[in-house]
């Protein structure tokens, strides 16, 4: 199945100009090491090459004269020093690679200071023919910018995914292990192909079952599914249970500060090393969405993590500490809390008091991954203490997999967005990469958008999101169009129409689905519960938090100092006075920020009741219009992705008009003022 091979579809390579230049470096390749991850490399490096070329490369050992792919690290730096240069070894990290190509004699030379270095570095090289680039004069030195490049599964035991479009989890089924690893192995060779290097892979709400998953009864799956990420550079790590000394351990408490607590989770860590010795760490989710956590013996969330961190400490893991604490069971008619708050609130006041090996994981925006919010204020505000940033592949709020929604230029504003934390150029990128306030450890992590379906992604163009994302994690430098076009040539091909219209369409389609879906950063208007479709007061009376206030004066969210929630004072002071104020806070997010009368006029020039006419009917014809350049490529891709991405297109088309007619007519009957155009409003 093409759709199954995502990125990685190595297709025959015939037409292209490039064989001649490629074909002479074919020959040999020399791997003089033998470890699991540089016999990962050589194999997908040989998969590649045959099934791009129909050719098997000989393997060796030895140094050949001419024509061969050399794989090797620092320990076999003396077979091939002359031709890399001593300057470079010294500014390759522990992740990083060298490639170098040599016209004289048609070789290569992929160098990694370790073994991780050299299966990423075969990835590239395999994507730069996959990509239709020269492999002449390379000479490429890459080092990753973020220490962990890291995916959460939201994955049941159960088999099912929670916030999961794409089938069923590849990791489980009625309450066990799949015993399908092949499926595992794929996935892991598609993450490490753009750099992913940790994983936790149970949901981060820990219920009965998955509790279990550290005791005996588990813990030799969960090493075998170690040992197949482990082969591709990846890292395991489990999200726990907080309330773990109880429900496995028969504790009658989970207080950190309770010895018996503290010596449970000692024994218990050093179980869990038994079984996996490279085991990354553990995910917490405490005191959030009724999971239990330290609050429940008025302790604090770093007495909390420290607890896990020391337990863990001795055997070199960390604690990923997640900060999305909120009181979700507010009473909506005491509107002076404010949902944003939570998680500076709760944490900002802790900084400097987590050990070394706790790692705080932080949400991008400070409500929960909508198609537009602002940035997280805890981003830079916490200079002692280590930060991850949690983006969401899956698209929970922006479509689920069934709309197509490109994440990468959403992203890219998040890391580039400035926090003047150390004064202007203090962008969020260079808080989580850790060269602001040199963290221990620091990152990138998402939520994963796979399953079982053959696809992966249920959406094949949400693939697209997975690959980005990796990228991006790797090099928050790398513009969206790179990355793009990267993605498009290695999954469809080169054919430069096939890749410009694909490319173009993924980079419109966040503002395409913002267009006809909830306006100017207010967010949510979706369906309770499964969050999918239009329902403007969905949330608007509910106990969780997120409201819009919309009535028949106006709309938005006062999250100022002056007259709202001071939200605002969460961000250093040239963010917070932007934000504060009406003439300077962006349009994008006016309503996230302000609450204002439609008839407020918008740096646009327009109204905003007429922007939210405007973009409803304008994002329904961009929709349709997606739908339609989609048709226009019949007989350019494979009929089963074409078709499969054709039906999620209509599908789009249709849904689009159900969130314009309610959105629209909603704000028409509270505002009672008409649409300039005279549109069809029901
Ligand atoms: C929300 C999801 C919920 C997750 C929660 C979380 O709706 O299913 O459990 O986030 O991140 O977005 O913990």
């Amino acid at each position: 199945e093409t759709s199954y091979n995502s990125w990685l579809q190595y297709s025959k390579i015939t037409d292209s100009p490039l064989v001649d230049n490629y074909s002479p470096f074919l020959e040999h390749v020399v791997i003089p090491e033998n470890t699991e991850v540089i016999n990962s490399a050589k194999e997908e490096l040989l998969c590649g090459i045959s099934s791009m070329f129909g050719k098997s490369l000989n393997i060796s050992t030895e140094l050949k004269k001419e024509s061969f792919i050399f794989l090797g690290t620092e320990d076999k730096y003396e077979m091939v020093k002359e031709l890399i240069g001593v300057d470079l070894l010294g500014q390759l990290n522990n992740e990083g690679y060298i490639i170098k190509s040599f016209e004289s004699n048609n070789s290569i030379i992929i160098f990694g200071k370790n073994d991780k270095g050299v299966l990423y570095g075969v990835f590239h090289l395999l994507r730069l023919i996959q990509t239709d680039s020269s492999l002449n004069n390379i000479d490429i030195f890459e080092n990753p910018k973020n220490q962990l490049r890291m995916i959460n599964e939201w994955d049941n035991m159960d088999g099912s995914v929670e916030r999961g479009y794409a089938g069923n989890s590849i990791f489980f089924e009625e309450n066990r292990f799949v015993r399908d690893w092949d499926r595992i192995k794929d996935y892991a060779r598609m993450l490490s192909s753009v750099g992913i290097n940790a994983i936790a892979f149970n949901n981060v709400n820990v219920h009965e079952v998955e509790s279990k998953l550290i005791t005996t009864e588990f813990l030799p799956d969960v090493a075998k599914v170690a040992s197949i990420f482990r082969a591709y550079g990846i890292k395991t790590f489990l999200s726990i249970n907080y309330a773990s000394p109880i429900q496995i351990g028969g504790l009658d408490t989970a207080d950190p500060l309770d010895e018996k607590v503290r010596n449970w989770w000692k024994e218990k860590t050093k179980e869990i090393y038994q079984y996996i010795p490279d085991f990354g760490g553990v995910l917490v989710k405490a005191d959030s969405e009724h999971r239990p956590g330290p609050f429940t013996y008025n302790r604090t969330h770093a007495d909390g993590s420290n607890m896990l961190a020391e337990a863990i400490e001795p055997f070199g893991g960390i604690v990923l500490w997640r900060c999305f604490v909120y009181n979700c069971m507010q009473d909506w008619r005491d509107r002076s809390t404010d949902r944003a708050k939570a998680a500076y609130d709760h944490f900002k006041p802790l900084d400097g008091q987590f050990k070394d090996n706790v790692v705080l994981q932080i949400k991008n925006g400070p409500m929960d991954f909508q198609v537009r919010e602002g940035v997280s204020p805890l981003f830079g505000a916490m200079p002692k203490t280590n930060q991850l940033l949690e983006f969401q592949i899956a698209q929970e709020y922006t479509g689920q997999q069934r709309h197509v929604c490109y994440l990468i230029p959403q992203w890219k504003e998040i890391l580039d967005f400035d926090t003047y934390a150390n004064g202007e150029g203090t962008p969020v990128k260079s808080v989580v990469d850790g060269s602001q306030f040199q963290y221990t450890h620091c990152g990138i992590t998402a939520v994963s958008n796979i399953g079982n379906d053959v696809n992966w992604t249920g959406h094949t163009l949400a693939q697209a999101n997975l690959y980005g994302y990796g990228r991006l994690t790797w090099n928050p430098d790398l513009s969206s169009e790179i990355i793009t076009d990267e993605w498009v040539k290695a999954t469809f091909g080169t054919d430069l129409d096939v890749v410009s219209e694909i490319s173009d369409m993924l980079l419109q389609s966040w503002r395409i689905y913002e267009n006809y879906t909830s306006p100017l950063g207010v967010g949510w208007m979706v369906n309770p519960e499964h969050h999918y479709g239009p329902n403007v007061d969905g949330y608007e009376y509910s106990v969780w938090g997120t409201y819009h206030f919309a009535d028949c004066k106006g709309i938005g969210v006062d999250r100022t100092i002056s007259t709202g929630t001071g939200y605002t004072g969460q961000y250093f002071p040239e963010n917070q006075t932007m934000y504060e104020s009406l003439d300077t806070c962006p349009d994008e997010l006016l309503l996230f920020f302000h609450h204002v009368p439609y008839t407020h006029v918008l740096k646009s020039g327009k109204t905003v009741i007429q922007h939210i006419y405007d973009t409803h009917f304008e994002g329904v014809e961009q929709a349709e219009g997606l739908k339609q350049r989609w048709l226009a490529l019949e007989g350019k891709i494979d009929p089963t992705r074409f078709r499969g991405i054709l039906e999620r297109l209509e599908h789009q088309a249709e849904h689009s008009k159900e969130w314009r007619d309610i959105i629209n007519t909603y704000f028409y009957r509270k505002s009672g003022i008409p649409d300039e155009k005279n549109r069809k409003i029901y």
